[in-house]
């Protein structure tokens, strides 16, 4: 599991945009889809997996621990309010990758050891992505609650290259994002610049 540029996708994401962001060297995506059915979602983990597994980049499911396992793709992300974590991750088995959003330092305090292999910090700024999020943490409160993070930790929520340097000094092992990658003119040239500014910066 490499974390370092952890591509989300938008609503109805094309496999074209998912490939160009591989492409470009994402190392990690997760499926995110608030509104297609159970069965579109599993058709469509299926597919990317086969397309991304020989590149050895995992395929992540947002939120339904189901299409996880029917797809089985290689793991999944839970938000705080999709279900007590340590019953997911025995419902999901110990091999796959279970990822957890954190939005605040009590919910870190909370998180019970052993049960989740990363989680996603944020949002860093306020962002028309996720219309419903959490307060924006910003720059010193993503590092608090990475700092003290027993597992690693990306940050997410209105992230992109420029702010690569310190989230790599805030301590994080990645950052995940959305529109820095699906909006982009350019996507794969977008994943790219991610790719290539996290391992120099
Ligand atoms: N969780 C917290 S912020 C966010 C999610 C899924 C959306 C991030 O999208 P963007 O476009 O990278 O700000
Ligand atoms: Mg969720």
């Amino acid at each position: 599991m490499t974390l370092s540029v952890y591509f989300v996708t938008p609503d109805g994401a094309p496999d074209a945009l998912v490939l160009a962001a591989v492409r470009g060297g994402a190392t990690m995506v997760q499926l995110r889809d608030k509104h297609a059915p159970d069965a579109a979602m599993i058709a469509r983990a299926r597919r990317l997996r086969a397309r991304l597994a020989p590149l050895g980049v995992p395929l992540i499911v947002n939120d339904r621990l189901r299409v996880a396992l029917a797809a089985a793709a290689d793991g999944l992300h839970i938000g705080q309010s999709d279900g007590d974590p340590a019953r997911i991750r025995a419902a999901l088995g110990p091999r796959a990758i279970l990822g957890l959003s954190i939005e605040t330092g009590a919910q870190l305090a909370a998180l019970s050891p052993g049960v989740v292999d990363y989680i996603g910090v944020g949002p860093v700024r306020a962002t028309a992505t996720k219309p419903d999020h959490a307060a924006p943490l910003g720059l010193d409160g993503l590092a608090r609650i990475v700092r003290a993070a027993p597992v690693p930790a990306v940050a997410i929520g209105g992230v992109g290259a420029a702010d690569i340097p310190d989230l790599k000094s805030a301590g994080c092992a990645g950052l995940a994002v959305v529109s820095a990658i699906s909006a982009a003119p350019d996507p794969e040239q977008a994943a790219r610049t991610l790719a290539r500014t996290w391992s120099t910066a």
